[in-house]
């Protein structure tokens, strides 16, 4: 064991988890894995009070979520000792199944890959117009989960660690002039030269090497990236928290193969930098952050005395309710990410739970621009059989003052030569949607019109068709839905819905309540020009130092 405190913790709530996932444990602490391993379940005799699943009625702080914004928050939350309770509606993804895999790669989905769904439903929906790429499985609380709203797919991560088990891990620190158009009241300086860096370093942020970049694995990167040039267009690397440590061994042959094996979006085996390796253990290991998984918050409510009041259900693996809960909490942190927050205070202010929320609760949803294009390349200018799942490098066209893009160029693993470049586009769309509550369903709506994506399907277009031009390629149809060579029905990037500065103060302090915050991606104002998951850290990293030394 080492002698630094981060990495004691880490050391600490790593075995913690480890433990939970043995004994199928859904409390998460210090304390629980004590009682499980000092015999609470087999040796009755010891009379260790209380169930390792046990949890109080009340905690000074609950986080809601173990996504980035709740990690960062119970991290610093425990470090400052106060208890605090993380409530995470997926589950503890610790525990290989009968194949010796936590997770699915993309090519042979099963019930791990989503969650409760009867089939998957990746982007791509078609393999050159076959229907091969979903797949039925059984229902389960797989890692996954596509939300439909009328006009737009949602993709979320479920389980502890939110949407670090699923993404791609591109790690990219947002252009600091558009950071101080999309955030003004935040200190640029204290974001790049404090929260930046802190949020890299936690994350494990790396490059891909010169090695690794040469190989067989990013053929599909290099092609694209001649294309671009040829057509006079710019790329950048992209950093990740990917371990290319880790992927360098894949490729040796000395660890087994997981982003040079098709594994992302229903989770990795190995390599990938998630919460529940870094921000999450660390917590735990603080001693005063305990962790409910499987456990969905589904109403808040304050007292006369300002305590804030929360209904919890807690599944089993079938989606059965098991045990519903109360739990009370001084200080609530609603980290349950875009969706998840928006919704828990949309429906809170409707159904008068929390009346003084304000008017902006639920606005300002945007989709970062996301859209998905598909174009052939030349028969002498293969993608590769062998492609890594992770993305390090897009074409880089946001400059442009009429069409700025930054496109991340996405690898399609499939196992077979394709001829197919795949392009995830980050465009400057300056439509936003709105939530609204459904009453009769009791449900959230998410009110985005099909037209509102006209500026990334330009913007892109053009780009892409200066790249067909140049390359004498072609688009590619037969993948996605209705047979078209692009998606703009998805993101994977959803952003808003309480900005920072409206529904909330300029540190997310929910205006109309005392020691309420809002730590996730809903106070970015729906767009943030490149991938945002180390924007919603560092930020985060910002905010909880704020309240912790103020409130
Ligand atoms: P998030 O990570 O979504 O965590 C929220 C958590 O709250 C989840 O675990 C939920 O299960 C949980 N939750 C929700 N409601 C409740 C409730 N009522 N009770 C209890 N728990 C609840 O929030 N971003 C990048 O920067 N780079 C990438 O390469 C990238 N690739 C992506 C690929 C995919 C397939 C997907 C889906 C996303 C990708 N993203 C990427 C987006 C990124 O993962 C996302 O912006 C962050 O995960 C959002 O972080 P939050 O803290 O807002």
């Amino acid at each position: 064991m080492t002698s630094n405190p981060l990495s004691r913790r880490k050391f600490l709530g790593l075995s913690a988890l480890t433990t939970a996932s043995a004994y199928g444990l859904t409390t998460v602490s210090l304390l629980s894995a004590q009682k499980a391993e000092a015999g609470w379940f087999s040796k009755p005799e010891l009379a260790i009070p209380d169930s390792p699943n046990a949890i109080a009625s009340h905690y000074p702080a609950i986080v809601i979520g173990s996504g980035y914004g709740s990690a960062v928050s119970a991290l610093r939350l425990g470090e400052a000792g106060i208890e605090t309770l993380m409530i995470e509606m997926g589950m503890l993804w610790d525990k290989p199944a009968s194949d010796d895999k936590i997770f699915t790669k993309t090519t042979a989905p099963d019930g791990r890959s989503m969650w409760f769904k009867d089939r998957t439903e990746a982007p791509l929906e078609n393999f050159f117009g076959l229907n091969v790429i979903n797949r039925d499985i059984e229902q389960y609380p797989g890692v996954l989960d596509r939300v439909r709203y009328d006009n737009m797919s949602v993709y979320v991560g479920r389980g502890v660690g939110g949407g670090s088990l699923v993404n791609g891990c591109m790690a990219v620190t947002p252009r600091r002039d558009y950071f101080e158009t999309i955030l003004p009241n935040v200190s640029a300086d204290d974001m790049y030269d404090t929260y930046f860096p802190l949020a890299n370093s936690m994350l494990g942020v790396n490059n891909v090497t010169e090695e690794l970049f040469e190989s067989k694995y990013y053929q599909f990167s290099r092609v694209a990236q001649k294309a671009a040039i040829n057509a006079g267009f710019k790329t950048a690397n992209v950093p990740s928290s990917y371990d290319f440590g880790y992927m360098q061994q894949e490729a040796d042959g000395d660890a087994p193969k997981s982003a040079l094996d098709g594994e992302v979006i229903y989770g990795n085996n190995g390599g990938k930098q998630s919460l529940d390796k870094n921000y999450i253990p660390a917590a735990i290991g603080t001693g005063h952050v305990t962790l409910r998984t499987l456990t969905k918050v589904t109403k808040i409510e304050q007292d006369a005395n300002g305590v804030y009041s929360l209904s919890l259900e807690t599944i089993d693996v079938t989606g059965a309710v098991v045990e519903t809960l109360q739990v009370s909490c001084n200080q609530l942190f609603l980290g349950a990410g875009c969706l998840g927050t928006t919704e828990l205070l949309v429906r809170a202010r409707d159904t008068g739970t929390l009346p003084l929320l304000n008017s902006e609760v639920g606005k300002g949803w945007g989709n970062n621009g996301n859209i998905m294009f598909a174009c052939s390349t030349r028969f002498w200018n293969g993608t590769g059989v062998a492609q890594s799942t992770m993305p390090v490098m897009g074409i880089d066209n946001w400059d442009d003052p009429e069409h700025p893009v930054f496109a991340e160029i996405a690898p399609f693993p499939t196992g077979i030569e394709t001829w197919t470049s795949l392009f995830l586009a980050i465009t400057k769309n300056p439509e936003r949607g709105y939530f609204t509550y459904n009453a009769a369903a009791d449900s959230v709506d998410l009110n985005w019109d099909a037209t509102q994506t006209a500026t990334s399907y330009n913007d892109s277009k053009w780009l892409f068709d200066k790249m067909n031009a140049a390359n004498r390629t072609k688009y590619r149809t037969g993948l996605f839905a209705d047979n078209k060579y692009y998606a703009d029905d998805f993101t994977y990037h959803p952003l808003g819905g309480c900005l920072l500065g409206k529904a909330t103060d300029d540190y997310g302090r929910v205006k109309g309540y005392n020691n309420l915050y809002v730590v996730d991606g809903s106070l970015i104002p729906g767009s943030v020009g490149v991938n945002p998951y180390v924007t919603i850290t560092a930020l985060a990293e910002r905010n909880i130092e704020h309240v912790i030394a103020n409130d």
